[in-house]
């Protein structure tokens, strides 16, 4: 029997392709020495496309030219870079990473929100610097009496919001819809939730139904005592609108995690003393990226065994 053939774009965490190899027939584009030439020549057996990492898009035109395609399997909670809609409509069915990094994700989020508001990077840098002998770190923003406002009350919404309620944050949620059996007060736009809170929280998939969600006028309301998280995708706040709101005093600091253009960040976000930047690590641990890697394989392996997929994306055409 023809061995099942797939495609991996990326080189991602070690074990994938080791365990994927062990089954399947594994095409590593990234070590085609002509990427065209190595495509065009495994394309018509290709079954599946192992995506790893979100900087290789899997598009249209990509599927495309898979006559055999069947299953794309993403790493990531997110699949912004995978055309799951296409595919939902093609018969290909896309797979994701969810429930297994929210933990890590949320404390990511609660970090950033105290790393902004309380200016841990600053502070310790007044240490580091041997500026403390000088004078006291200024006094900071708190987290007493805030309201955090969620923009997407999903899984890692969720988990969020249990953590910052822990800190004694009252929370507020938007999203497409209100859901039943949550407690926390709703708002229909981003706009009315940014004048509503005091942290405002981006905790929503990305893609071109989101993008910008969060631009000049909902950071207007979020206020000059306001605080934004973005632990999302850099794609739903308008950044250069953000750099202006940080640079003129409109909100009081940023804590993010993604950016518009990773790995690139804008040269005037880095220089911004209110903005606390991290290198898109809300999932970064050993424990996250493992159990990640392992779905991966596993959404792969249960297609390959006539299984359907373990978690497939709510585009994709597959029925049990
Ligand atoms: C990963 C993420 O870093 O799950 C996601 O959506 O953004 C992160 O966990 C990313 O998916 C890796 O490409």
């Amino acid at each position: 029997m023809a061995s099942f053939e797939a495609l991996m774009l990326l080189p991602g965490m070690a074990e994938i392709a080791e365990r994927l190899e062990r089954r399947v027939t594994l095409h590593k584009l990234w070590q085609a020495a002509d990427r065209e030439a190595t495509l065009a020549a495994v394309a018509p057996n290709v079954r599946a496309v192992v995506s790893t990492w979100a900087t290789a898009r899997v598009d249209a035109d990509l599927m495309r030219r898979l006559p055999k395609l069947e299953i794309v399997v993403g790493f990531g909670v997110g699949y912004d870079h995978i055309d799951a809609a296409w595919a939902g409509q093609h018969g290909v069915v896309v797979t994701h990473t969810p429930g297994v990094l929210d933990d890590d994700v949320a404390d990511i989020a609660i970090a950033l929100t105290l790393a902004a508001t309380r200016r841990l990077p600053q502070a310790e840098r007044h240490l580091r610097e041997g500026r403390w002998p000088s004078g006291a770190f200024p006094l900071t923003a708190s987290l007493h009496g805030r309201v955090m406002g969620i923009v997407g009350l999903g899984r890692i919404g969720k988990a969020i919001a249990r953590r910052a309620e822990a800190f004694g944050l009252r929370i507020a949620y938007h999203g497409r819809h209100k859901q039943d059996g949550v407690a926390y007060p709703y708002y229909p736009t981003a706009l009315a939730l940014a004048e509503a809170c005091d942290i405002l929280m981006v905790a929503a998939p990305g893609g071109p139904q989101t993008r910008h969600l969060v631009d000049a006028r909902v950071l207007a309301a979020l206020g000059r005592d306001g605080v934004l998280v973005n632990i999302a995708r850099g794609s739903l706040v308008d950044e250069a609108a953000l750099i202006a709101a940080l640079s003129d005093g409109v909100i009081l600091a940023a804590g993010l995690d993604v950016y518009e253009r990773e790995p690139s960040v804008p040269a005037e976000l880095i220089a911004l003393d209110n903005a606390v930047l991290l290198p898109h690590v809300g999932s970064a641990t050993g424990h996250s990226r493992t159990a990640m890697a392992n779905l991966v394989v596993d959404n792969l392996l249960s297609w390959v065994d006539g299984k359907g997929p373990l978690t497939p994306t709510p585009e994709t055409p597959w029925r049990r």
